[in-house]
């Protein structure tokens, strides 16, 4: 498995921006739709860093991103598995300047389309995980119902190849009690660690809530930290 030691940075996209107390936190009211592609050969070539969100079907990477964004229907969400089927890119703009892009990645894990319609779905899922160059970084984002199941752990797995970095958002927080959610994130750390040996020091984790609107704070501040530092 290659390693991408060639990391993407936006020193040269952000010299015309001063690191001022405007711009001190990462805004994310200024995100708009790009394109969407269905593989990585279509998808625009550009230098930027993109932050990917990946997750298994229905755990809500789209209403995350409408949420930290601040917009509905931003990216299309709904209450059927498989609702997002191409590779979507959004822009991050900073002072009318792009500065980073958002990707809304379909879902895995989807039973219900036929076996071909999935392995070009996977296929073009990993390709674009595995090779595109820009990639900074990538919220694995889980359902905080239900553990991290056999894909997620395949999709981590071959994601720590690349050494970017990642965030884990335990997302639908709001479906469960306090104790049931610790009870279940203790679990999903063990297994982190168990994946990542590096999990124990550096894991990075947070709670969200598309929902209700919880968590929001904190996932940016690690996009800030990740474009920023
Ligand atoms: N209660 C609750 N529901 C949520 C939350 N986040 C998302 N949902 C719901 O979960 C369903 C799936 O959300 P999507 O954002 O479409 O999920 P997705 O991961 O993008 O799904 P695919 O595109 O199919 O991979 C929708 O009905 C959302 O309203 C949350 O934090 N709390
Ligand atoms: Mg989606």
């Amino acid at each position: 498995m290659p390693k991408y030691k060639q990391k993407p940075t936006i020193k040269s996209s952000i010299t015309m921006i001063t690191r001022d107390s405007q711009v001190e936190r990462l805004k994310l009211s200024n995100v708009t739709y790009l394109v969407s592609s269905a593989n990585l050969a279509n998808s625009p070539i550009n230098q930027l860093p993109e932050i990917a969100l990946v997750g298994r079907s229905n755990v809500g990477k789209s209403s995350v991103l409408n949420t930290i964004c601040n917009k509905k229907k931003l990216a299309f969400t709904s209450k059927t598995p498989g609702k997002t089927r191409l590779i979507n890119f959004f822009s991050v703009n900073i002072q009318n300047m792009e500065i980073a892009r958002l990707v809304d990645l379909p879902g895995y894990g989807y039973a219900r389309v036929n076996k071909s319609t999935k392995t070009l779905w996977n296929n073009n899922l990993s390709e674009y995980l595995l090779k595109r160059r820009n990639l900074l970084g990538f919220v694995l984002i889980l359902d905080c119902r239900h553990p991290l199941n056999k894909l997620d752990k395949q999709l981590l797995q071959i994601m720590l190849e690349r050494n970017l970095k990642y965030h884990v958002l335990f997302n639908k927080v709001d479906k469960l009690k306090k104790n049931r959610l610790l009870t279940n994130q203790v679990t999903a750390i063990k297994e982190l660690e168990w994946l990542d040996s590096d999990f124990c020091k550096n894991g990075s984790f947070s709670n969200f809530s598309a929902q209700k609107k919880l968590g929001m704070s904190t996932l940016i501040q690690v996009f800030d930290t990740w474009l920023f530092s």
